[in-house]
């Protein structure tokens, strides 16, 4: 191998640059970004990292689910490629960096890979998800879940946004629903760099999270029906009171995650109630609750309790409620053999590091379903996320795609 790859590290002011002009994409109203999965500015975006890939010499295709890849052929044409990716849709109050850090990370490693001409038995990929957040259309981790094959595409085609829009029609509206079937390629090992999104690691002092486990997930979205009357001429005793019945629930939601602290987060982040009248007793609620924990058990005994617990208080109130599952996955133990090359990779670039349990949820958790996966994670500031006032620095940008470039590296098997 004629580059001593020892010293191989990326180019982190143009990591940086990149970073910067795809976060001129959808732009927030607080220095983040609001680059929903399938809008107008979710399509500018993934034209501009098509361009980047393309003037990379990489062939770029995506799927029926749009979601995207670009690969650098290998020495070895039987080989199936090594793949590195993350997602570029954001929250709506979204920052900078969440899932952008390991797509473009993944297009700084495949740069310098190109630029030193650094031949690899394993072809080199880079996916870019569609539909991470899911916060348009739920469930979060759509586009991979349909790839590794825990959801059917034409249920995923038929989700709907706020506004009734559906995500096949959005996809083709917004022109990348591609022709090549979802799921059909084959991955050798997939690694996704991501920010941490929690305290941890900056608390720790610490440059590099090589993860482990990622916690397990459940989003249960209830449906309160009560009567819309007048908030000043209904007697109290006669209400039918959908936005209390939602209140009391949200509070119990709180109770059961707590009393499995610390291995158990809860909170309720989507709620609608309508009429949504100043003057008017609300008539429905429609919430969905977020329980997570790395534990099964748990997640399924906060499920059975909350249940348990809102049936009891909409019938006291005479109220009827509905529940239906919005997204869930169980927790994930990341490939043995794929965390120990990210943790070899941090030690030999001499990075402070630590095993992690991953917070979020992320697409290596499906993608583990289907070939050997792992990740790494960087810190953020004050372990802030899906806030548009996310931070990171350049010095942990780049040291966790210095990480990304010797993992991949390692796992695809230089040639020469
Ligand atoms: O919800 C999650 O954990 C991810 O950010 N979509
Ligand atoms: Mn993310
Ligand atoms: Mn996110």
């Amino acid at each position: 191998m004629t580059t001593p790859t020892g010293n191989l590290r990326i180019e982190s002011t143009r990591l940086w640059d990149r970073l910067m002009r795809m976060a001129k994409i959808g732009p927030g109203i607080a220095g983040g970004n609001n680059r929903q999965a399938l809008t107008d500015a979710d399509a500018e975006g993934r034209a501009l990292f098509q361009r980047w890939c393309q003037d990379l010499g990489c062939t770029v295709a995506h799927d029926s689910m749009g979601n995207m890849f670009a690969v650098r052929a290998g020495t070895d044409p039987n080989a199936a490629p090594v793949y590195m990716g993350s997602h570029l849709d954001t929250q709506p109050t979204g920052g900078k960096y969440d899932g952008v850090l390991g797509v473009l990370g993944a297009l700084e490693v495949m740069q310098i890979i190109a630029e030193l001409d650094v031949k690899t038995k394993h072809p080199i990929a880079i996916a870019n998800w569609s539909n991470e957040e899911g916060t348009r259309f739920a469930p979060a981790l759509l586009g991979s879940g349909v790839f590794a094959g825990v959801y059917d595409q034409s249920w995923a085609y038929g989700r709907k946004d706020s506004t009734d829009k559906t995500f096949g029609d959005e996809l083709a509206r917004i022109g990348w629903q591609g022709d090549e079937p979802v799921g059909i390629r084959k991955m050798h090992a997939y690694y996704e760099l991501h920010i941490e999104q929690g305290p941890i690691l900056e608390a720790q002092g610490k440059d590099i999270g090589v993860v482990i486990h990622g916690q397990g997930l459940i989003w249960l979205q209830i449906t309160i029906q009560g009567k819309a009357s007048h908030t000043g001429s209904t007697p109290m005793a006669m209400r039918k009171n959908a936005g209390l019945a939602m209140a009391r629930v949200i509070e119990k939601v709180d109770q059961i995650a707590l009393s499995h602290a610390p291995n158990a987060v809860g909170a309720v982040g989507h709620l609608e109630v309508t009429p949504n009248s100043r003057n008017v007793i609300p008539e429905t609620a429609i919430f969905t609750v977020d329980f997570r924990s790395p534990d099964a058990s748990i997640l399924q005994d906060m499920e059975a309790k909350l249940r348990q617990e809102a049936q009891q208080i909409t019938g006291e109130m005479g109220l009827t409620i509905s529940f239906e599952n919005a997204g869930q996955y169980a927790p994930v133990s990341f490939d043995p053999a794929c965390v120990t090359t990210v943790r070899q990779a941090a030690k030999k670039l001499g990075y402070a590091h630590m095993d992690l349990i991953s917070g979020a949820g992320h697409d290596a958790c499906w993608i583990n379903q289907i070939c050997p996966t792992a990740m790494i994670m960087c810190p953020c500031v004050d372990g802030l996320s899906h806030n548009e006032a996310e931070k990171i620095t350049p010095a942990w940008a780049a040291a966790g795609t210095n990480t990304l470039l010797h993992t991949v590296l390692e796992t695809a098997q230089i040639t020469s």
